[in-house]
């Protein structure tokens, strides 16, 4: 991993890189058509939304287990070297998710997601985007600088009014195959998808792995969790916390 990189990171919680060739976008690309296809009964995790045009899948979890061409590219290789390398030291996977954005998607209200994050304080995630991610279908905008501790939340667990209105929130646009890494504490959002085509993305989180592998346990307590919480807020419950703004089907 080249010390720009890092050096980027460190500094400013986040940093884009494009590690991907164009036939393993290709293959990536494959992959996420086939968890989207999935049927909803199996141990995998689907989320639907309501959108403008009827109900539509917007997030996919816990895939790895079931996925092993996904499984070898998110726990080995390149995304696994780059999260060690932000992080100082050997990672492991401690969470993956498919967010799909389809058009009409709804988008995130900002937050950190550390709150959202069991067990350890520190994870480093990453957005692989499959299609592109733009302004005007929902890339992420994030907060650079502002990565050193949780910040004052809402009842919904996202950032407090008071506080997004003081940060400065920079769009990065992230083409397919690039790969848009963050810290768990970094500021980020992103609006619906007006367009008319998908803007899918694969989301990994590491932890250190020295922290131990907490993958199974971040999916058990994250089910107990939802099935022990009511939720009341008007929106799909697909976090521990309450970013997503789409709509119950
Ligand atoms: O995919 C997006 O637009 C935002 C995702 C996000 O912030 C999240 O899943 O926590």
């Amino acid at each position: 991993m080249d010390t720009q990189t890092v050096d980027h990171f460190r500094r400013h919680g986040w940093v884009l890189t494009s590690p991907f060739a164009a036939p393993v976008v290709e293959r990536l690309r494959t992959w996420v058509d086939e968890v989207q296809h999935w049927p909803d009964e199996g141990e995998w995790l689907h989320y639907r939304e309501l959108t403008d045009l009827g109900p539509r899948l917007c997030r996919s979890e816990n895939f790895v287990p079931f996925h092993a061409p996904l499984r070898t590219m998110l726990t080995s290789g390149v995304l696994l070297e780059t999260a060690g390398a932000l992080l100082g030291e050997p990672a492991v996977l401690y969470k993956e998710k498919i967010n799909y954005k389809l058009a009409g998607g709804a988008g995130y209200s900002p937050h950190q997601d550390a709150p959202a994050y069991r067990f350890v304080d520190t994870h480093v995630s990453c957005m692989i985007a499959i299609d592109d991610s733009l302004r005007e279908n929902g890339c992420l905008e994030v907060v650079a600088d502002c990565f050193a501790d949780v910040l004052p939340m809402n009842e919904r667990g996202c950032i407090a009014d008071a506080v997004v209105a003081t940060l400065n929130w920079t769009p990065v646009e992230v083409r397919a195959g690039q790969v848009l890494w963050f810290h768990s504490r970094t500021p980020h959002r992103s609006g619906p998808n007006h367009t008319t085509r998908d803007r899918r993305a694969v989301y990994p989180t590491y932890n250190a792995a020295a922290e131990g592998d907490l993958r199974a346990a971040y999916y058990a307590q994250k089910l107990r969790e939802f099935r022990h919480t009511p939720h009341t807020t008007g929106t799909v419950q697909v976090s521990l916390i309450n970013d997503f703004e789409g709509r119950p089907v």
